[in-house]
């Protein structure tokens, strides 16, 4: 889903602005190829009216075409998509701002066809310019209806902007476990390449993605999967549902060592809680086992979980496997 390239919306007077002077850079061509012609002075008139009036229309039309369609359909968003826009949207307004758009389109329309009516059976000069200002001032009026309209969508625009790119079509992974246990280290180990870094509404850090072969799709969460839920605020336990749509499976990283500063049973707590909430498949595994000491590895010899060392780049190769089985 690609959030950043929405263009800017603008304030009504933008749109009525390039609206006029198209029409009026028009009229002016009109005029120059009736020169010359044998039609009186109101004939000639009446032309460059109605192309002026269909300009208008036409252009304010195209232009409200252009945010509606460049704008994401929230009837067609991904789910993941979907509950970022409803918590960090008013959704009912943005769906009515969208909507008023149509509204202005229709208007138009209907304005067009009765003022263009009216300009073709004018018989003199005055009632045509009249019936041309009519549907200018009816026209701009309808688009000053939606400035608050227009408004919304330019600051939904604004935080749609910082949704993080996520490819929702792959099978995704996240990583999760108490701070400094390792996350974003393994990320690295696994995927390579420096992970791209996005933002995530919720938080102020930023979450890290990496790919394997444009097949598997993982997500560091720093801040996100690390703490209880309980001790959540509202938006942070959005976010974690907001996560649940596009996390299909798990992997949980535990540190044994306990050097990330988390006793081992408050780390196997917060799994099993991170279980319970996720409902997805788990793939535990043990980090940094090169510091671990034996009894420190006895301690949870009893958990089904691979022992790696993602700095030492210990049992990635095994835990790479398991994920391409997990993906399937
Ligand atoms: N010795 C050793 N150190 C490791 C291992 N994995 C990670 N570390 C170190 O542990 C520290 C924390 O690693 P990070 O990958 O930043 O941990 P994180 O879970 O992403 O931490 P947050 O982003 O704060 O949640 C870093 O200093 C790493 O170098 C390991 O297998 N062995
Ligand atoms: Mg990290």
């Amino acid at each position: 889903m690609n959030f950043q390239g929405l263009a800017k919306i603008e304030k009504p007077d933008f749109y009525i602005d390039v609206a006029f002077r198209k029409a009026n850079k028009r009229a002016g061509n009109v005029r120059s190829k009736l020169q010359g012609k044998k039609l009186n002075r109101m004939k000639k008139s009446k032309i460059i009216e109605l192309d002026k009036i269909a300009t208008v229309k036409q252009s304010l039309i195209n232009q409200m075409d252009n945010i509606l369609t460049s704008y994401p359909q929230t009837a067609h968003l991904n789910p993941f998509y979907l509950e970022l826009v409803k918590s960090t949207l008013d959704y009912y307004m943005l769906k009515k701002s969208l909507g008023a758009l149509n509204w202005v389109k229709k208007q138009i329309n209907i304005l067009f066809r009765n003022y263009n009516e009216k300009i073709k059976k004018s018989k003199n000069l005055e009632s045509i310019n009249k019936y041309r200002n009519e549907f200018y001032g009816r026209a701009v009026s309808v688009i000053k209806q939606v400035k608050k309209n227009l408004e919304y969508l330019e600051h939904a625009r604004k935080i749609m902007k910082e949704y993080p790119s996520i490819k929702t079509g792959m099978t995704t992974i996240v990583i999760a476990g108490h701070p400094n246990v390792g996350k974003s280290t393994l990320l690295k180990a696994l995927t390579g390449a420096k992970p791209a870094i996005a933002t995530y509404p919720f938080t102020t850090k930023k979450i890290m993605l990496g790919y394997i072969e444009k097949k598997i799709q993982f997500i560091d969460t720093p801040g996100l999967l690390d703490r209880p839920i309980e001790k959540r605020n509202k938006i942070e336990k959005q976010a974690i549902l907001a996560l649940k749509h596009l996390a299909e499976k798990m992997i949980f990283m535990l540190d044994p060592s306990e050097t990330c500063g988390y006793l081992i049973q408050d780390q196997i707590k917060l799994m099993n809680e991170m279980k319970k909430t996720l409902k997805i498949k788990t793939i535990v595994v043990l980090n940094k086992i090169d510091l671990a000491s034996a009894e420190q590895m006895k301690k949870i010899s009893k958990l089904k979980a691979l022992p790696i060392s993602a700095e030492k780049n210990k049992g990635i190769d095994e835990l790479k496997k398991k994920i391409i089985v997990l993906a399937q």
